[in-house]
């Protein structure tokens, strides 16, 4: 899973970035001059991850990762195009956005929040919108010239292109974000969105009284503050969050947010050599599920030895699990739970 870091110059992408993987990219009041991406991936935090690694003392353990990207730079009215066109290819594999805003006062510039959500996104349905029409006339010339193309994509398009044109990203047309003929163009306005409300160290939380752009959903963070503390090592991090009260990193809640708006769960598998953490759509089949691990424990699937993790955990071992009637056999359609462990049993 890949998501990508937009928003204004200096909203704090690079922070929130930094502050989510612990790098330490540079930042900048003035992001007159683009540099190279930043790219770096996180180990999803999970709890039960660390309890079953607890239980089983493997050789190793793996977490699920998510893979970030801060691109810097603009977009569409901002850009030439072959910096757009950069940008695009950058942010086309992301699988949802975070979309940093300003809430601080920087270079003694007030923040306007709310402003720069709408002129941000504004940005990513322009940027779609130019991608629709000119794909739109190209089918137009090839339809005169007698070719057929599919009619299905067209009128897709031409349904991106009436939401579009009416300031609507495409993000809540499920009609068009399920679409298979629509994938290839990976609409930027149609990623799934979180929006990061980036505070001042002073700020109090929850004061912000913002209108989000549909379908998204919006988590508070003290970029410079967590940028700061996870640049720290883990002791010296702990302390000091205990001083300040704050249960975890701030991080966490963007990337469980994360995970709840791409509809991600996880299943575990366990044994002495590994524990470790798979990401699936929630939904998944459990033969489905198996070929998350390998093609041929999919086509080779027999059934699936299912605990919850809950149980397990309850009762201590496998063993007890088991004797407590808990571990369960599942067919192929058995839709995993977040949470499960499993075990699938399967032909080569
Ligand atoms: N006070 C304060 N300053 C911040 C915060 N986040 C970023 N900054 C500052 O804002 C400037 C731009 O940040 P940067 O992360 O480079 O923004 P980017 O252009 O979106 O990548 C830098 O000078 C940062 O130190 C924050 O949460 N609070
Ligand atoms: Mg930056």
């Amino acid at each position: 899973m890949e998501i990508g870091i937009v928003g204004l110059p200096g909203c704090g992408k690079t922070t929130i970035f930094n502050a989510l993987t612990g790098s330490e990219a540079e930042t900048s009041a003035y992001s007159g001059s683009r540099k190279a991406p930043n790219i770096a991936q996180i180990r999803v935090p999970d709890e039960r991850l660390d309890i079953l690694a607890r239980m089983y003392r493997p050789r190793k353990t793996t977490p699920a990762v998510i893979q970030y990207v801060d691109i810097g730079g603009g977009l569409a009215s901002q850009e030439k195009k072959d910096s757009m066109d950069e940008i695009l290819r950058l942010l086309r594999p992301a699988d949802a956005l975070v979309h940093v805003v300003r809430c601080f006062e920087l270079a003694g510039q007030a923040p306007a929040p709310q402003s720069d959500l709408d002129e941000f996104e504004s940005e990513l349905i322009l940027t779609d919108l130019m991608i629709v029409e000119k794909r739109l006339e190209r089918l137009e010339k090839e339809v005169k010239k007698g070719k057929k193309g599919d009619p299905r994509e067209l009128e897709l398009l031409q349904k991106a292109q009436r939401l579009l044109d009416a300031g609507r990203a495409l993000r809540s047309d499920r009609e068009i974000t399920s679409a298979p003929e629509l994938k290839g163009y990976a609409f930027l306005s149609a990623k799934p969105c979180i929006v990061v409300l980036n505070l001042g160290e002073d700020d109090e939380p929850g004061n912000l009284d913002i209108s989000l752009p549909e379908g998204a959903s919006a988590v508070e963070l003290k970029g410079s503050l967590e940028m700061e503390l996870a640049q720290l090592d883990e002791e010296e991090a702990e302390a000091f969050r205990k001083d300040m009260g704050l249960p975890e990193p701030a991080t966490y809640r963007l990337i469980k947010e994360s995970y709840k708006l791409l509809g991600l769960i996880s299943f575990f598998t366990v044994g002495e050599d590994e524990v470790k953490a798979w990401t699936i759509k929630k939904g998944t089949r459990a033969q489905k599920a198996a070929g998350a691990i390998h093609s041929d424990i999919q086509k080779g699937f027999i059934r699936a030895e299912v605990v919850a993790f809950d149980d397990l955990a309850e009762a201590g071992s496998h063993q007890a699990a088991q004797k407590a009637g808990r571990v369960r056999l599942e067919g192929k359609e058995y839709a995993v739970q977040d949470g499960d462990v499993i075990n699938f049993r399967f032909n080569v």
